[in-house]
Order: C-alpha cells, then structure tokens, then sequence
C-alpha cells in the first residue's frame, strides 16, 4: 500500500508527478489554500501532509490528527507556520527543505539592497509613468552602495550568501547571530560580530532582516530597536515579516527616521500595512525570495527525499522535530 500524503498547494508538475508515482499523493488542483477546517480533515487521514508558509498547522489543528499522521514534510525552509512543540508531543516528525533556497533568496535581498538606494523602481515608474524629460546633473539620485556598512540580522546559510554578494560589491559585512559563524567564515567574508542588536544597528547603512520566525526574534525590530537606525539607513527584509513590527516601522519611514525599506516579506501575508504603498523609498515585494522554478524543484525532490527516507525506517535528512542532536 502506497503511503497517503496530502499537499495542501500546487507544486511544479515534475514533482507533482513523481509524487503521485512513488505515493498516494492527493493534489490541490485548485491552489487555494486550506481552511482551517479542511486542514484539520487533511491530518485526520494523511499519512504525510506537505504543507507551505500559508497553511496555519497551530497547536488545536495538530491536536486533531489522526494517530496515522507520522510526517509533516513542509515545502519551505521556515517553519514558523507550525506549532512544532504540539507536532513533538503527538510524536509527529517535522522536516523542512533548508539551503536549497539560500541561493535564490539572496538574490533578491541583494536586489532590494540595490533597489532601495538606487531607486530603480522610482526610475522604471517615471518612464512608464511618462514622466522623464531627460538626463540632468541633479535628477534622480540616490546612494552609493559601495564602501557601506551592511548589517545582516541571522548568519544562517541565507546571510551568508548575502554577505558574499555584498562583499562583491564593496560593502562591509556586519552581523548579529546568536553565536559567532565560524573564524573561517569570518574572516573569508571580513565580516565583524555583534553580540547584540542593539550594538550593531546604529553602526550599519543598510540592515538585511535573516533569521527565522521564533517566539524569541517575533518584534525583534520592535519600535525601540528600530530607533537605533541612522536616519540614512535602508532595511531590508528577505526572512520572515514579524521579526519587524510592521507598524513601527511605517511611522519610522513616515517620520523619515530611515531611508528606505524593500520587504519581501510581511507581517500578515498576504495583507501588507496599507500606508506602506503610498511611500515612494519603499520597494515591495510579493514573498517571492525563493520563487524560482529551479528552487522549487529542488525544494520538492527535498520533500520526496525527507517522506521516503522517513518511510524507509531512516532519520530523514532535514528533521527538525525531533530536533537532532
Ligand atoms: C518559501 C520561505 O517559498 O522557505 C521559506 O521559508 O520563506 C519561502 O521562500 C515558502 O516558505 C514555501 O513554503
């Protein structure tokens, strides 16, 4: 009998197919993302669910799964959309599909980080927009991005990829981890260490928000910190919406405490704080950090890797719950 794993989204068709051969794989044609009532239906019979970021798995739908429910092999690297403690205590193993979208979304924050202070989005709306007369000395400046001092927030596999980039073009690596990366590291990328947030924000030109969704970095950027920033700073943020509080920084930008922002990422995706669309120094994105058909692959043949691993009687290589030891 073939195992029964419910995806709660549409993934690419290559691995939708090789879903449906290896298991007996339920798809949602339709895309639209599961109800609460309709999640709960899923992990009463599922073997395996695949969910994504836009499935709420809370402690009261985990609660509800059926005893058959052994895997939630999630379609994405955070997992912050999943009471993973509630997952622990009904014995469900957790996996998630980590370092295969460092890559893709580093490009973006980098994109962001040139964005922002070269206005390329004010540009390319002036010229639709038929609002450019022409060339001149003064018009449509922005900020060198070379020889500035980058602040990475999470020094995971994705800050580091930006910090690659950023070394490359000619900006100095500062981060903020709960541990210092490797010496090695550190020193390939002249990258200096901050204990704490509160040392390193008033120091950088441009902060790049990386770590995870944890209890312990939700509002981590809360009203407080954010005042820290110069008043020349640009944020960016490429990792998860509620590391930032989302309203205090659309009065800092408001109040034209910091540059600019380029988000990728919100609060309450999909809704994004109205207010912050009217601000010309703000570029938003649609969480799109990881969304290429490469990474999506690449993301699903993780899935697959993870559910048969697991079903063959082995420790699925990207387990998060039970944590590794
Ligand atoms: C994914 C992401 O597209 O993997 C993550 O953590 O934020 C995204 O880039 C999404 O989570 C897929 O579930």
């Amino acid at each position: 009998m073939k195992t029964k794993i419910i995806l709660t989204r549409r993934l690419p068709d290559t691995v939708e197919t090789r879903m449906r051969e290896l298991f007996n794989a339920t798809l949602n044609e339709s895309d639209q993302p599961f109800s609460e009532m309709q999640l709960v239906e899923a992990v009463k019979t599922a073997d395996v669910l695949v969910p994504t970021v836009t499935d709420d798995l809370n402690a009261s739908v985990i609660e509800q799964s059926g005893p058959q429910l052994r895997l939630i092999a999630s379609f994405g690297t955070g997992v912050d959309h999943i009471d993973l403690k509630a997952a622990r205590k009904k014995g469900i193993t957790v996996t998630n599909t980590p370092g295969v979208l460092s890559e893709d979304t580093a490009d973006v924050a980098m994109a962001l980080i040139l964005a922002v202070p070269r206005r390329i989005v004010q540009g390319d709306t002036k010229i639709r927009s038929g609002q450019w007369d022409g060339w001149s000395p003064t018009g449509m400046l922005g900020h060198r991005i070379n020889g500035k001092r980058l602040g990475i927030i999470g020094m995971g596999s994705i800050g580091q990829a930006i910090a690659r980039r950023a070394k490359a073009f000619g900006m100095s690596i500062h981060y903020h981890n709960r541990k210092a990366v490797h010496p090695s590291t550190e020193a390939d990328l002249e990258a200096t260490y901050w204990e704490t947030v509160e040392q390193m924000l008033p120091r950088v030109d441009i902060i790049s928000v990386n770590c995870p969704s944890t209890p312990a970095t939700h509002h981590l950027l809360n009203a407080e910190r954010l005042s820290l920033l110069p008043s020349h700073s640009y944020l960016v943020n490429t990792g998860r919406g509620d590391v930032i509080d989302e309203l205090a920084l659309l009065d800092l930008l408001k109040e034209k405490k910091i540059a600019g922002a380029g988000l990728d990422v919100y609060e309450h995706e999909p809704v994004v704080t109205s207010a912050l669309i009217d601000l010309p120094n703000v570029v938003l994105l649609p969480h799109i950090g990881s969304a290429t058909i490469e990474g999506r692959h690449a993301m699903g043949e993780k899935v697959i890797i993870n559910i048969q691993t697991f079903f063959d009687g082995h420790t699925p290589p990207d387990r998060v719950v039970p944590a590794m030891l």
